[in-house]
C-alpha cells in the first residue's frame, strides 16, 4: 500500500451522504427504477425552486450504461468462443508480420484488431446475420484497418486459403491476394463497404440505414429488421463526416443502426484525448444528438469493486482519470495502479487491499469482456425509436505486451521478434511448438473439433458467411428509343438550358413503368436552383413521417409536398450526405437485391472538389448511377465568382477510373448518353458511374444530326461542317458544353470576315476520348509487330487538315490530356484562374473563351502556319477590342 496515504475517519458530510445513498437504495429494491427517478425529479425540481442550479450535461458517470445486476447471462460457451477469439488474433497478427519480413515496409496493421477481437466476435457468434433466402442480413461496415482480423476469422471458416493469408497486401502474387483494406472493387465477392478513408464509414452507414428505411416506405422491399453495423475507431470520431450527420440518424429513428466506437483512446500518433475523456465527449454529444448511448468501459473484475462503492468514490476517481492517465495504467504494473489509481482516497486502497498486483494490473476493461460486450448488443437490438452507439472501452494492441499493448508506437508495429511471438502464443493458448513459433506459421483447427464445429453452427444459425457481397438484383428494362424523342428533336428554337433539358428527361424517366418507380432522384437543398421543384408535388419528397404540417405553399400548384412514399430524397444542405445516399441507393442492389437508380443533382463546384474521397469510395463500391452537376462551366454560371464557378470538376473526375464523364451541349447529346449509361449499367450491369454537368444558360436545342450517337457516347463529333470559307485556310473548332455556341459563332465570324473553313465539333467527353487514346496507345506499345490500332480520336480526325483549336469552359489541362492524338497540336483555350463575379459575355472575354479570341486563336496558329500574314491577327484583335495588356487571368 501507499506510504504516503493516511485513513482519515469519516466526516459527517460522507455520513450524511451515506444516509441518502442507503434511502435511495431502499426504494430502489421496494418501489423500483421508475420510483427513484421520480423522487430524483422532485428533489431537483425543489432545489431548483430554492436557486440551487444544476450545469448541463448530456454524460453520465464514467461507469458501465448497463449495471451488472441487469445483465443476462452469456448465451454461448465463452470457453470455445476464447479460444475461436484466440486463434483469428494470432492468424491476424501472423499475417502482418509475416508480409512484413517478406517485404520490407508492405505495412499492415496488428493492434487495432487486437483492441477489437472482442467486440467483432461476440458480434459474429451472436448478432451479426449473413444473407439467407428469407433475410436480406445485417449491414456490416468493417472498420478499414481491422482487416487482418477479418480475414483471419475468413481463414478460419474455410472462406480464404492460406495462400490468400500469406499474400496480405500482395494482391498482384500468382494465386491473389488480398487488398489492404475493404475494397469491394478488389474483391467484389467479399467486400461491401468501403471504410479505410476515416470518417466515410460512418456517415455512409447513416445513409444506408435511412435508404433501408426508404426502400421499405416505397414499398421496393419488405419491411425486415435487418441492421446496419459501423465498426469505428474513436480517433476517427475527429473526422467531421463522423459526427456530422448523427442528427438525421435520431431524427429519423433509425433504430436499425448501430455504431460500435471502439474507444482504445488512442489514434495513430498517440492518445485520442490525452487530456480529456474521449468516452465521455462522446457520450455526451450522441446523447445530445437523441442516440441510445451504451458506455462498455469495466470489465467484470470491476462488478465486486463497484458493488462496494457505497460512497461513490470509486466512481469518482474513475470520472476524474483523464484519458493520458488510464492509458498510463494499461501499461503499469500492480503496483503503479494501486499507487495512482486507487492511492488517491485512502478508501479506494482498502478496497483493493485484498488483491495482488498482478490482479490489479489484470482488471479487465470493458470492450475485452464478451459478458459486458453481449449485453450492449442486446441492448442495442432490442432499442426501439432510436438509433445506438456502443462506446466500448479497450486496449489498443491488446495482447502484444511489451511489444506494443497500450504503447503509444502500437499503430505502427508490423514486426514482432521470436520471443515476442512466443509471449503472444502463449497468453492466447495456441497450439504452435517454440520450434515452429518463429516462423509465424498460420494455425486452423482441424475440421470437425469443437472449434470449428462452434464457429461454423453460429454462421449457420445467423445465416452464414459475412463479409460477403452478392449481386443478385433481375436486369430492369431501360425505356426505348422513343421516350426520347422529343429531346433527339430538339426544342424548336425555344430557348432551353440543359439543365431543364435534364429534367425534361428525369421526368420522362420517372413517369415510365418499369424504370421510373426505381428511380430516386437526390438533391441537397438545390430544386429551385435546377428548376427542380415540379417533382416536390409530382413524386413527393421522402419524409419516414410523413407530412405533420399543412405546408406555407399548400395552395399552389407545386407546394412543398412531403409524403411517406415520397420519392424524392431532398438531403438539405449535405452533398456528403446526399452522396451517401447516392452510394447507398446506387448498390442497393448489391446490399439488398433491389435496383435502383440514382440522381444526384448538385453544384458541380460542391461535388468533387467538396466530397471527392466520396466519389472514389462510390467508385470503389462500384455504385451505379448518375451525378449530375449543375450550374456548371466556369463562365457559364455567370455572377457568382470564384467559390461557385467550376472550371475543373471535369479534370477531378478523370482519375475515377469506373466513372464516365460527360459535359452535354445539346439536349440530345444528354439523352444518347443517359439513354447509353442506363443500358450499360442497368441493362448490362457494368460497374460504371456517370459524371453529367448541365449548365443553365438557355439556348435553342437543335435536333440531333444524322449518325451523332456513336460520337457523342465515344467523346467527339462533327457538328456543323465548314459551310463557306477557303477550304486553304482550314480550321477546326472543339469545344463542349454552352462553349459550343461560341465556336459556332467563331465559324461565323472567321468565314465571314476571313474566309476560313472552319468546322466545329462538339467534344462531349474529354475523359472518353483519353481513355481510349490511353488504351490504345498501351496496346500498340506492347504489340509492337502487330498492326497499330488507332485512338477513336486520332482516327476521327486523320484527314483533317489545318489548324485546330479547343476552347473550354474548364481549365486547359482538361483537353490537354487530349492533344497527343490530334492530326497537329492544337491550341487550348481554357478557364484557369479563380474567376470573376460577371455576365458571361464578360467572363468568356476575360478567359478568353469567347468567340472573337477564338477567331483570334485560330488566325494566330495559321499565322504561325504562314498561312496568313500576322498583321490579320493583330487586325481581328484590334477590331475585337481585345486587350493584349490585360492581366492573365489564369494567375489573378
Ligand atoms: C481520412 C484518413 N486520414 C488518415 C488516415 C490514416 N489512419 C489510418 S488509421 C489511423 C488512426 C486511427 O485511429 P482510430 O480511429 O482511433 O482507430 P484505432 O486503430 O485506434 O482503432 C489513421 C490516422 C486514414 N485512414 N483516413
Ligand atoms: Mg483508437
Amino acid at each position: 500500500m501507499a506510504r504516503h496515504l493516511e485513513v482519515k475517519p469519516e466526516d459527517t458530510t460522507t455520513l450524511e451522504t451515506r444516509e441518502w445513498i442507503d434511502s435511495l437504495e431502499w426504494v430502489l429494491r421496494n418501489e423500483g427504477p421508475d420510483r427513484v427517478r421520480g423522487l430524483l425529479e422532485s428533489l431537483q425540481l425543489h432545489a431548483r425552486r430554492a436557486g440551487v442550479n444544476f450545469p448541463f450535461t448530456a454524460q453520465t458517470p464514467h461507469i458501465n450504461t448497463i449495471p451488472s445486476s441487469l445483465e443476462v447471462p452469456y448465451p454461448g460457451s465463452r470457453e470455445i468462443e476464447r479460444r475461436i477469439k484466440s486463434i483469428i488474433r494470432w492468424n491476424a497478427m501472423a499475417m502482418v508480420v509475416r508480409a512484413n519480413r517478406e517485404s520490407h515496409g508492405i505495412g499492415g496493421h496488428i493492434s487495432t484488431y487486437a483492441s477489437s477481437a472482442t467486440l467483432y466476435e461476440v458480434a459474429f457468434n451472436h448478432f451479426l446475420r449473413g444473407r439467407s433466402e428469407d433475410h436480406p442480413g445485417d449491414l456490416v461496415y468493417f472498420q478499414g484497418h481491422a482487416s487482418p482480423g477479418i480475414y483471419a476469422r475468413a481463414f478460419l471458416e474455410g472462406r480464404l486459403t492460406e495462400e490468400h493469408l500469406k499474400n496480405f497486401r500482395r494482391e498482384l502474387r500468382p494465386g491473389g491476394g488480398l487488398s489492404s483494406y475493404p475494397h469491394p472493387w478488389l474483391m467484389p465477392d467479399f467486400w461491401q463497404f468501403p471504410t479505410v478513408s476515416m470518417g466515410l464509414a460512418p456517415i455512409m452507414a447513416i445513409y444506408q440505414a435511412r435508404f433501408q428505411r426508404y426502400l421499405e416506405d416505397r414499398g421496393l422491399a419488405p419491411h425486415t429488421d435487418s441492421r446496419v453495423w459501423a465498426f469505428l475507431g474513436d480517433g476517427e470520431t475527429d473526422e467531421p463526416e463522423t459526427l456530422g450527420a448523427i442528427t438525421l440518424a435520431s431524427r429519423e429513428k433509425l433504430d436499425n443502426l448501430i455504431f460500435v466506437i471502439n474507444c482504445n483512446l488512442q489514434r495513430l500518433d498517440g492518445p485520442v484525448r490525452g487530456n480529456g475523456k474521449i468516452i465521455q465527449e462522446l457520450e455526451a454529444a450522441f446523447r445530445g444528438a437523441g442516440w441510445n448511448v451504451i458506455k462498455v468501459i469495466w470489465g467484470a473484475d470491476w462488478d465486486p469493486l463497484l458493488a462496494g462503492d457505497r460512497d461513490g468514490l470509486l466512481v469518482k476517481r474513475m470520472n476524474e482519470v483523464v484519458d493520458g492517465e488510464s492509458q498510463k495504467y494499461s501499461v503499469s504494473s500492480g503496483n503503479y495502479i494501486r499507487e495512482h489509481f486507487f492511492g488517491r482516497y485512502p478508501e479506494l486502497v482498502r478496497a483493493v487491499e485484498a488483491f495482488s498486483d498482478e490482479q490489479l494490473a489484470r482488471l479487465r476493461l470493458g470492450g475485452h469482456d464478451p459478458q459486458k460486450v453481449y449485453n450492449a448488443y442486446l441492448a442495442a437490438v432490442e432499442h426501439q425509436g432510436a438509433p445506438t452507439v456502443i462506446l466500448a472501452r479497450t486496449i489498443k494492441g491488446y495482447g502484444l505486451g511489451e511489444a506494443g499493448e497500450g504503447r503509444n508506437v502500437t499503430h505502427q508495429q508490423k514486426k514482432l521478434n521470436e520471443e515476442e511471438l512466443r509471449r503472444f502464443r502463449t497468453r492466447f493458448g495456441i497450439p504452435i511448438s517454440d520450434e515452429d513459433v518463429a516462423e509465424a506459421p498460420f494455425y486452423r483447427p482441424a475440421e470437425g473439433s469443437p472449434e470449428m464445429e462452434y464457429l461454423r453452427e453460429r454462421r449457420r444459425v445467423l445465416g452464414g458467411y459475412l463479409p460477403k457481397r452478392v449481386v443478385q438484383a433481375p436486369a430492369v428494362k431501360v425505356p426505348g428509343a422513343s421516350l426520347f424523342d422529343e429531346l433527339y428533336h430538339g426544342s424548336g428554337g425555344r430557348e432551353v438550358s440543359t439543365t431543364m433539358a435534364f429534367v425534361r428527361l428525369l421526368t420522362k424517366l420517372i413517369g415510365d413503368k418499369e424504370l421510373g418507380p426505381r428511380i430516386v432522384p437526390i438533391i441537397p437543398d438545390e430544386a429551385r436552383t435546377f428548376g427542380m421543384e415540379t417533382l416536390f408535388r409530382k413524386v413527393g419528397i421522402y419524409s419516414h413521417a410523413g407530412q405533420l404540417y399543412e405546408p406555407v405553399d399548400a395552395e399552389m400548384l407545386l407546394y412543398y409536398r412531403e409524403a411517406r412514399d415520397g420519392q424524392l430524397l431532398e438531403e438539405g444542405i449535405t452533398e456528403a450526405g446526399a452522396l451517401s445516399s447516392f452510394i447507398a441507393a446506387g448498390t442497393a442492389h448489391a446490399s439488398r437485391g433491389v435496383t435502383t437508380v440514382p440522381f444526384f443533382i448538385f453544384y458541380s463546384m460542391f461535388g468533387f472538389q467538396r466530397v471527392g474521397d466520396l466519389i472514389w469510395a462510390a467508385g470503389d463500391m462500384r455504385t451505379r448511377g448518375f451525378l449530375v452537376g449543375g450550374t456548371a462551366g466556369r463562365s457559364t454560371l455567370a455572377g457568382e465568382g470564384l467559390q461557385h464557378q467550376d472550371g475543373h470538376s471535369h479534370l477531378l473526375a478523370l482519375p475515377v477510373p469506373n466513372l464516365r464523364a460527360y459535359d452535354p451541349a445539346y439536349a440530345y447529346e444528354l439523352a444518347v448518353i443517359v439513354r447509353d449509361g442506363l443500358r450499360r449499367m442497368y441493362e448490362e450491369g457494368e460497374d460504371i458511374f456517370y459524371y453529367l454537368t448541365v449548365a443553365n444558360e438557355p439556348y435553342a436545342m437543335p435536333p440531333m444530326p444524322e449518325g451523332a450517337e456513336e460520337g457523342i457516347i465515344r467523346g467527339l463529333y462533327r457538328l456543323r461542317p465548314a459551310q463557306s470559307g477557303n477550304p486553304d485556310l482550314a480550321a477546326h473548332l472543339f469545344a463542349s458544353g454552352a462553349i459550343v455556341n461560341e465556336a459556332l459563332r467563331a465559324q461565323s465570324l472567321l468565314a465571314e470576315r476571313f474566309n476560313v473553313a472552319a468546322d466545329v465539333w462538339s467534344l462531349t467527353s474529354v475523359k472518353e476520348l483519353y481513355r481510349d487514346g490511353l488504351e490504345k496507345d498501351r496496346w500498340n506499345r506492347l504489340h509492337p509487330e502487330a498492326e497499330p490500332r488507332q485512338p477513336y480520336l486520332e482516327e476521327t480526325l486523320a484527314a483533317e487538315k489545318g489548324v485546330f483549336v479547343v476552347a473550354s469552359d474548364y481549365v486547359k489541362a482538361l483537353p490537354q490530356a487530349i492533344c497527343r492524338w490530334f492530326p497537329s497540336p492544337p491550341v487550348v483555350l481554357g478557364t484557369d484562374g479563380f474567376g470573376r463575379s460577371e455576365d458571361r459575355a464578360s467572363l468568356r472575354r476575360f478567359f478568353e473563351i469567347d468567340a472573337e479570341n477564338i477567331v483570334v486563336a485560330t488566325l494566330a496558329a495559321m499565322a504561325k502556319d504562314e498561312r496568313i500574314a500576322p498583321d490579320v491577327v493583330s487586325g481581328a484583335i484590334a477590331d475585337f477590342g481585345i486587350d493584349v495588356d490585360a492581366a492573365d487571368p489564369s494567375s489573378t
